[in-house]
């Protein structure tokens, strides 16, 4: 069994319990003498660092929500002077700006440790090559799995998402045993090598470990089935750490969680009410060793369930489920986070066409695809052709630039676009996941 951190991996309950409790305390202690805004919402909670006795007494903690983040842009939650924050990572926000994360030295080599331990448990180690195929700059799935096979000692390719025919060629010449890239990235490969002719016998890849986006068994089995590998799912989000939060072993049987780093709970997401064992709800989670942006009670939006049950693979570490959905409105196409307020944010900007939009996503040969209707005004709908081409082009130019991704605008008649009476419909998602 490749266990990375046996010690931790292996832990008992009880054991577990002493570690978390130690290390939420001084957690909190942290958060409550560095973090103005932390401090502020305890005092008003009425709950002092001295309260905590025990890891039982986290629900008693006022929860963390993106707000938070949002309120105290871009650094106001970090709980370590910048000047020992050595990197920053960012991911969209609803609004125009960016939800930004902080590491000290000393996070990033828990990120790293917690990576070497998912690749561990999808079969990777030292002999390995590792292809990182995760965007690498603001998003952390490149950067956090390149810093974690390294820490693995793997051999690791760095050759970010994109260029496909490169990836596969490299892939052939290397050796690729194991690749990091979003699942649906993984099929697009598939079918890359398909028309290429290059068969999964071709390759030495064993494994992939796949996540950023929510994907069902369906596509994993046709994904292990297309390449011949192992589908292995890792989640993860970039404040709490980035990938590295959950990931499955071998038996595929739920995702991990070095519950010595991030202590999870389930919730209701309207009662905000803790559930028992088993229950699906939003998973909740409380970073315990981070240093740059503790999180404290954290509410991820995903949903989740968690199981105590310890697993075939000698492990005794919680795991969850895979995600099912999310309790908000954000939308990730192409790994990338939106927020359809995001494109609310631009026509508005523009003000050109009318407020009302609709975002279609679709998957085509195995890529997301964003397709924008936007209703223009009865005015510019008689104006000539060039004036709404060069309209288009504007609004395509400024979605690219605030969602990071591309799009493709499509203006439409007036009144065309349904109107609501209640919550307005923004988005048809055709993907069959
Ligand atoms: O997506 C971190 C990551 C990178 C995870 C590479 C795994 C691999 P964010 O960009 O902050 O971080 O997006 C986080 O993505 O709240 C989930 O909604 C979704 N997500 C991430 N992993 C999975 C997964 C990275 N395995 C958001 N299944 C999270 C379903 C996932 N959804």
């Amino acid at each position: 069994m490749s266990y990375w951190n046996e010690k931790y991996e292996c832990m008992s309950k009880d054991e577990m319990r002493r570690v978390q409790t130690e290390r939420l305390i001084k957690t909190v202690t942290r958060v409550y003498n560095n973090v103005p805004h932390y401090k502020a919402k305890m005092d008003k909670a009425g709950i002092l660092p001295g309260d905590i006795k025990s890891v039982d007494d986290l629900k008693h903690l006022p929860f963390t929500y993106k707000q938070d983040l949002r309120d105290t842009y871009p650094f106001g939650l970090f709980a370590a002077p910048m000047s020992e924050i050595i990197r920053v990572h960012a991911s969209s926000g609803t609004t125009g700006k960016k939800t930004v994360v902080g590491y000290t030295k000393n996070d990033i080599e828990v990120w790293a440790e917690v990576m070497a331990r998912t690749f561990a448990g999808a079969g990777a180690g030292k002999e390995s090559f590792l292809q990182v195929s995760y965007g690498y700059g603001l998003f952390t799935g490149g950067l956090g799995a390149h810093y974690g096979g390294e820490y693995l000692g793997a051999t690791v390719i760095p050759t970010s998402s994109g260029n496909t025919k490169l990836q596969l060629s490299l892939m052939q010449d290397f050796g690729t045993t194991h690749i990091a890239c979003t699942p649906s990235y993984a099929l697009y490969l598939a079918e890359e090598m398909e028309e290429l002719g290059i068969r999964p016998e071709d390759l030495k890849l064993k494994a992939g470990i796949f996540g950023a986006e929510p994907w069902s068994e369906s596509m994993r089995r046709e994904i292990e089935a297309r390449l011949k590998i192992k589908a292995i799912d890792i989640y993860g989000l970039s404040e709490v750490i980035g990938p590295g939060v959950a990931c499955e072993c071998e038996y595929q049987c739920g995702m991990h969680i070095p519950e010595d780093h991030f202590i999870p709970e389930i919730i209701d997401p309207e009662t905000e009410e803790v559930l028992p064992a088993g229950s699906q709800g939003e998973i909740v989670f409380t970073t315990i060793t981070k240093e740059g942006l503790p999180l404290i009670r954290y509410r991820t939006r995903d949903l989740s369930s968690l199981n105590y049950e310890p697993c075939k693979c000698g492990r005794t570490e919680v795991r969850m489920s895979k995600v099912t959905g999310r309790t908000d409105d954000m939308l990730i196409i192409r790994g990338v986070n939106v927020f359809p307020s995001q494109v609310e944010s631009v026509l508005l900007s523009i003000g050109e066409t009318a407020p009302h939009y609709m975002l279609i996503v679709d998957r085509k040969d195995n890529l997301d695809t964003l397709e924008i209707q936007v209703e223009i005004t009865p005015q510019l709908f008689s104006d000539e052709v060039k004036k709404l081409e060069d309209i288009e082009r504007k609004i395509k130019k400024e979605v690219e630039s605030t969602l990071g991704i591309s799009a493709k605008i499509k203006l439409v008649e007036p009144k065309s676009i349904q109107r609501s009476e209640g919550k307005a419909k923004r988005v048809i998602d055709k993907r069959v996941l």
